[in-house]
């Protein structure tokens, strides 16, 4: 990889928790268009784990996701020759940076944030002070980069808000030390909802199976969650007020297929319901059985992943510890 010519482009970063196995979502709304970012800029991914486990996981499943998580974005697309792709807690940097970040960033603005409150009522027994502090880690993982865009959903726009806070206030202090990172946020329309409650996004930590699809879900599985998910009395293939449940899955074809909802409109005219379902079951069965065959040669060769996260987080170290050591000594540090 050639730092000198790489440099020139604009600097991305993103990453995603291994909280779960991924889901269409997370696909169409996310993975996927990291995937067609990396020839444009100088993009790096992360599987971030140290994010996780401010919820409760258990060790064996966390493991298995991990992996999972690093084997399935590689599926989707992510090339480590292009994007360096490494797993968050090999690169001790993050946490470093996040424990400094911490000592800049404000109780009250960490009150504040909508992701902590929601998960605080979630998992009310386990409000932990790293859920409360999550967002000093996330600006730590952008601001080592020295990110100018990060690829987010309209949900985590305001932890890169205060990522943006965080930053300035810092530079305002000791001088220009991180680039102000800005929100890519995509295209509307990439907000996938929920099989069973189409007003509500498709969430891989949904209780009811049948409201969301995972990436690895078998094309058996896949075709029966579609013939469930909830539409309306209308019977008409279209896009309208009170149709969410027809409305969500016009939307995940035209995702598919890259056709406009209004061609799909006229395709299923006088079609059926069952007819439709069953079309975009099998739309989505057949863009997601390429990523599944990768998967499963990936997952198979531990020791090919583990060549590509290894080689991730050298690289990542190298990079963020040139932002860690100018951090460190513009607070005052002694240099070993
Ligand atoms: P959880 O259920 O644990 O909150 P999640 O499935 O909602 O997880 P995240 O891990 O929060 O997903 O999100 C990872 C990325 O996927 C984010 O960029 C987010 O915006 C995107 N994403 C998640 N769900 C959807 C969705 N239903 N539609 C579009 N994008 C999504
Ligand atoms: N908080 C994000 C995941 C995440 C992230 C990041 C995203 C962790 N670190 C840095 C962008 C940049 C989430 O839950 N979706």
């Amino acid at each position: 990889m050639s730092e000198t010519v790489q440099e020139k482009k604009k600097v991305i970063f993103s990453a995603i928790q291994p909280s779960g196995s991924f889901t269409l979502g997370n696909y169409l709304g996310a993975l996927r268009n990291w995937v067609k970012l990396q020839d444009e800029y100088n993009c790096i991914f992360a599987v971030a784990d140290l994010h996780a486990i401010t919820v409760r996981q258990d060790p064996q499943k966390f493991r298995h996701n991990i992996m999972e998580a690093y084997a399935l974005l590689l599926a989707c697309g992510i090339d480590p020759q292009k994007s360096p792709f490494f797993i968050q807690s090999h690169v001790h940097t993050h946490a470093e940076l996040a424990w400094i970040l911490n000592c800049y960033t404000q109780f009250g603005e960490l009150s504040r944030m909508t992701q902590f409150k929601d998960k605080s009522q979630k998992h009310a027994d386990n409000v932990n002070a790293g859920l409360f502090t999550y967002p000093s880690l996330m600006a730590a993982d952008i601001l080592l980069y020295q990110a100018d865009l990060v690829p987010v959903g309209i949900d985590q726009k305001q932890h890169l808000e205060l990522t943006r806070n965080i930053a300035e206030r810092f530079n305002g202090v000791y001088g220009k030390t991180f680039t102000i990172p800005d929100a890519y946020i995509g295209k509307a329309g990439a907000k996938i909802c929920s099989l069973q409650e189409p007003t509500k996004k498709m969430s891989k930590s949904d209780e009811n199976a049948n409201s969301w699809v995972a990436m690895l879900d078998t094309p058996d599985v896949i075709m029966k969650k579609f013939k469930r998910a909830v539409t309306d009395s209308e019977a008409v293939v279209r896009v309208g007020e009170g149709k969410d449940g027809i409305n969500n899955l016009i939307g995940i074809m035209s995702a598919v297929t890259d056709k406009t909802p209004d061609e799909i409109t006229a395709e299923f005219e006088g079609k059926g319901y069952g007819d439709f379902k069953t079309a975009v079951g099998e739309a989505v069965v057949e863009t997601l059985r390429p990523i599944q065959e990768r998967y499963n040669d990936y997952i198979k060769n531990k020791d090919y992943l583990a060549e590509q996260y290894k080689s991730g987080a050298e690289f990542a170290l190298r990079l963020s510890q040139r932002t860690l050591s100018k951090v460190m000594k513009k607070i005052g540090y002694i240099a070993k």
